[in-house]
């Protein structure tokens, strides 16, 4: 049997919470088709307590419970090798770097992706010797780092070969060229007296390519004016988008 290309690993105090996303739609078919695999790993297993505690007050006072040193990096350096360039332990925090799709892009290059999650008020700062990368899903607070774990395998797993079925590829999804996408019709031609574009049903396959780009050009300039400011136009880009400039003024 072929190994998988990638093997995702997640450290977790509630490895239950990873049983539904693996066992649905397209990360389920992926893991029986053995293209990627995913282990999780409970830091309880490594306390080294007798009452199994992982977690404790933060010194100084405050709020909330933090992950203690000793359980996180057991787990972690029984798990992962941090000298292999094609892994990257990756702790998951609201202070991490943004996570986008050239990031993912980026990790599903690399041979084994571990991902640290940490509940309460995060983790004890001696961990971060022993992880690689630091990634946050944006700007917002959640209950623990595994939803954004999941968000990103997610990510990163379908841009694996075989993942997905190669006509919905990636390639042309919104971000892949830094602009939104376009807008889809599919049957009725009427939907409520909306009529699908007459370009679409022109099967004028130029006419379709630029009424295409156009859209997303003004979808982009309309709900994404920050993702323009760094983007490289082409010549029919700039054009596109000055005619943009004018019908929406
Ligand atoms: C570490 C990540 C973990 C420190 C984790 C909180 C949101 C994200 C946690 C901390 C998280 C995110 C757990 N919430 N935006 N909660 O990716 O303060």
């Amino acid at each position: 049997m072929n190994s998988p290309l990638l093997h995702f690993q997640v450290f977790t105090l509630f490895p239950g919470m990873f049983n539904g996303p693996v066992s649905e739609s397209i990360l389920k078919k992926a893991l029986e088709k053995n293209i990627i695999s995913i282990e999780v790993i409970n830091f309880r297993d490594y306390a080294e307590s007798k009452h199994q505690t992982v977690d404790d007050t933060p010194f100084g006072g405050g709020q909330g419970m933090l992950l203690m040193p000793g359980p996180v990096v057991s787990a972690i350096e029984n798990h992962t090798d941090i000298t292999n360039p094609n892994e990257e332990v990756i702790l998951v925090s609201p202070q991490g770097k943004p996570f986008v799709q050239a990031d993912a892009i980026a990790l599903a290059k690399k041979k084994k992706l571990s991902f640290v999650c940490g509940h309460y008020e995060g983790f004890d700062e001696r961990i971060r010797d022993y992880v690689t990368a630091e990634y946050s899903i944006g700007d917002y607070v959640l209950t623990g780092g595994e939803l954004p774990a999941m968000v990103m395998i997610d990510c990163i797993a379908r841009l694996i070969p075989g993942v997905i079925k190669e006509e919905d590829s990636y390639i042309e999804d919104s971000f892949y060229d830094g602009l939104l996408e376009y807008p889809h019709y599919t049957k009725p031609r009427e939907y409520r007296g909306k009529q699908v574009p007459e370009v679409l049903l022109s099967g004028h396959h130029e006419n379709i390519r630029k009424w295409r780009l156009k859209e997303s050009l003004r979808r982009t300039f309309l709900r994404r004016p920050d993702l323009l400011e760094n983007k490289i136009l082409s010549e029919e880009e700039r054009r596109l988008l000055e005619e943009i400039r004018n019908e929406e003024s």
